[in-house]
């Protein structure tokens, strides 16, 4: 499975990708199987798996539940390096780009580093950007940084291209789990007209319409999890063609 070579070719050819993020420290192991009979009726093309925390160390149990009922890539967007298991089919590598804690700059990524080496995860390198959405994230407290304003769009395109200019494959602008507001249309077609590499967009988008939006502004990949946690129907509005 050659993971970021068919966000690539999706993005090339004009189609949209949907992946699901699923929080171990929210969803109940035994529920895995129906919630997938649901995500397989839907336009969702990966799973992403993390949170800003796992206290319970989950990650992995959760990963292997996945797997025994879905063959979409299973992609660790992991809170730090102890979430990290060889069990899933890739990982972002994030770089938390909008803000300046040294620990989710590189040390993080240090810790990683050796688990990383033996693994077969895929390893995707990530610039990530916190943007407002609003409300006080989880990210924002666990990372101890804080998220560019929603006007300071000129900041947010060259934070962006800085990410891609040292190399990462991916740009994702993230408003964070559960934000009040998502990143706006005219940002992500700031961002999206400016840069070669796909771009991701999450945090706070609960409708078919926000979704839309979202695509249609040049988002290629957009991350949904809050949404679904509260509400498994959300999943018939999003069905497949
Ligand atoms: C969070 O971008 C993701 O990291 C998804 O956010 O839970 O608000 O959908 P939501």
């Amino acid at each position: 499975m050659n993971i970021y070579q068919n966000i690539l070719s999706a993005k090339q050819q004009g189609k949209k990708l949907l992946a699901i993020l699923i929080d171990p420290e929210k969803i109940s192991i035994p529920s895995i199987p129906v919630f997938f009979e649901k995500v397989h009726q839907s336009i969702a093309t990966h799973i992403f798996v993390g949170g800003s925390t796992d206290k319970n160390n989950l990650t992995e149990e959760v990963v292997l539940a996945i797997k025994k009922v879905t063959k979409l890539p299973i992609i660790l967007f992991p809170g730090d390096a102890n979430q990290i298991t060889n069990k899933a089919d890739g990982i972002l590598f994030l770089s938390l780009f909008s803000g300046r804690n040294p620990d989710y700059l590189i040390g993080q990524h240090i810790k990683a580093a050796p688990i990383l080496s033996k693994s077969n995860l895929e390893i995707i390198p990530t610039g990530y950007i916190l943007i407002d959405g609003k409300k006080e994230t989880a990210v924002q407290k666990v990372s101890k940084t804080e998220p560019i304003s929603q006007s300071n769009i000129e900041l947010i395109l060259h934070t962006a291209l800085a990410g891609q200019f040292s190399g990462k494959k991916l740009i994702y602008l993230e408003a964070g789990s559960g934000a009040n507001m998502s990143v706006n249309q005219k940002i992500i077609k700031e961002t999206s007209k400016n840069l070669s590499v796909p771009l991701i967009v999450g945090g706070g988008i609960r409708t078919k319409q926000q979704l839309d939006n979202a695509f249609n502004a040049g988002a290629d990949l957009v991350v949904i999890g809050t949404a679904f946690e509260n509400d498994v129907s959300f999943f018939n509005e999003l069905k497949k063609q």
